[in-house]
């Protein structure tokens, strides 16, 4: 008997059915950030990376252009198993005639992405680009009491539904559009009332444009406080999650963006409880919102946990949010996105109905002792069969390297 044959037997003793997990995982979106691979920097502008988020380390190869952007996503796309969809930025966006500002960017900017997407059978998702930006003023976009320049974030906003819209029905997948906006305070403010409902009527503008609900499904980021923004975030927790409900938009979380001992996995079930979808910027905070690699690590595993025994798969957008430039940019890709995929298998593999019938007897012995025997259950012989199936090898870093000496090092 192979190994994958004895695992499958062992999870079956559990009343686990591996092969169903793994057709199960095959299954599931990862929308895969772009801007892992040129240290969110798009090509709209010259503009240092700002708006309180921060990338760390000068690791050669960064890719410089829109073709290099490409070839590094196709390489990480070949490395990685199950289903993706790419994520752009608004300063993704591709001038081949004149350069225009982002209240006008269009969606024949987003043209070659779009092409790209297609040739690869993939659907896109997209964020305005609020930061790194010159009207970007005193911190502020969206909330900004100076009309001129809250009016140009609202017209990028309402621009870039519109694009969305475009990736929607070119692609015939429906687009996640994600608002995250950088305004805050590095010292404490004397008013935190007026940004607030300057953010709120700047989004009821930009929601007043009329969308394709079937095709392009909002969401609103939330956060706790960026890099020189400490004291205050406009688009606060409380903020966004009310915004949401009463809109009817849908919520992100990213978590990245909580105190450091309050975790995303706990809010997934409440926020189920009141939302039809939510969403997820996964990501791995390191004393802060360091947007590290995602590691198969515990919180990582729980957040997968949450969607996966709450039978929630298709009601969460899952996508990824890091961005290390200390370390292969591509490697950093399939590292990260591959252990959104295994916490996920990793999830599909706990005999859930057991432990719930635990739990609701007061069985907590027994079921701390269960809890910990699945962590030595043989799951990586289950992944490894899942990589085989999807045509994957499992150790890719020779091909990664390969890639560096070929490609990345000629780029200097
Ligand atoms: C920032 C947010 C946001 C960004 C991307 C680049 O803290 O997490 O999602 O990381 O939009
Ligand atoms: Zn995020």
């Amino acid at each position: 008997m192979n190994r994958f044959e004895s695992a499958k037997e062992i999870y079956s003793s559990y009343g686990i059915d591996a092969e169903a997990s793994i057709e199960r995982l095959k299954d599931v979106t990862i929308s895969v950030h772009c801007w892992q691979g040129d240290d969110v920097t798009g090509f709209d502008n010259k503009e240092a990376l700002s708006g309180g988020i921060q990338t760390t380390g000068n690791y050669p190869g960064k890719a410089r252009t829109p073709e290099e952007l490409m070839a590094d996503l196709d390489k990480a796309f070949s490395l990685i198993p199950g289903k993706k969809k790419l994520n752009l930025h608004a300063c993704y966006a591709i001038f081949d005639e004149e350069a225009v500002g982002r209240d006008k960017i269009e969606p024949k900017h987003f043209k070659k992405w779009v092409e790209y997407a297609k040739s690869r059978s993939i659907g896109i998702d997209f964020n305005p680009t609020f930061f790194s930006h010159p009207m970007v003023k005193d911190n502020l976009t969206l909330s900004s009491p100076d009309e001129e320049v809250r009016s140009y974030w609202v017209e990028h906003g309402k621009a870039c539904i519109k694009i969305a819209e475009y990736f929607a029905t070119e692609t015939g997948i429906p687009s996640v559009i994600n608002f995250w906006i950088p305004d805050g305070y590095k010292d404490i403010p004397a008013d935190r009332f007026a940004p607030r409902a300057r953010f709120k009527k700047s989004l009821d503008e930009i929601l007043a444009v009329p969308y394709d609900k079937s095709k392009v499904y909002v969401t609103l980021e939330s956060k706790v406080f960026g890099i020189g923004l400490e004291s205050y975030t406009v688009g606060s927790a409380e903020f966004c999650l009310s915004y949401s409900t009463q809109n009817g938009i849908v919520p992100l979380m990213d978590n990245g963006h909580y105190h450091p001992t309050e975790v995303v996995s706990d809010k997934i079930p409440t926020l189920l409880l009141f939302n039809e979808k939510i969403a997820l910027h996964i990501t791995r905070g390191v004393r802060w919102d360091s947007d590290h690699v995602i590691i198969f690590d515990d919180e990582t595993k729980e957040i997968a946990k949450e969607i996966v025994r709450n039978d929630a798969l298709d009601r969460v957008f899952i996508a990824t949010d890091y961005f290390d430039a200390s370390i292969n940019r591509i490697s950093a890709w399939v590292t990260g996105v591959r252990n959104v995929q295994k916490a996920l298998l990793f999830a599909m593999l706990q005999p859930d109905a057991k432990m719930k019938e635990l739990q609701d007897n007061a069985e907590t012995s027994e079921l701390m002792v269960l809890m910990e025997e699945m962590k030595t259950a043989p799951f990586g012989d289950i992944w490894n069969e899942f990589l085989a199936r999807e045509n994957v090898e499992k150790n890719y870093f020779a091909e990664i390297k390969k890639y560096e000496n070929e490609v990345l090092a000629l780029r200097k």
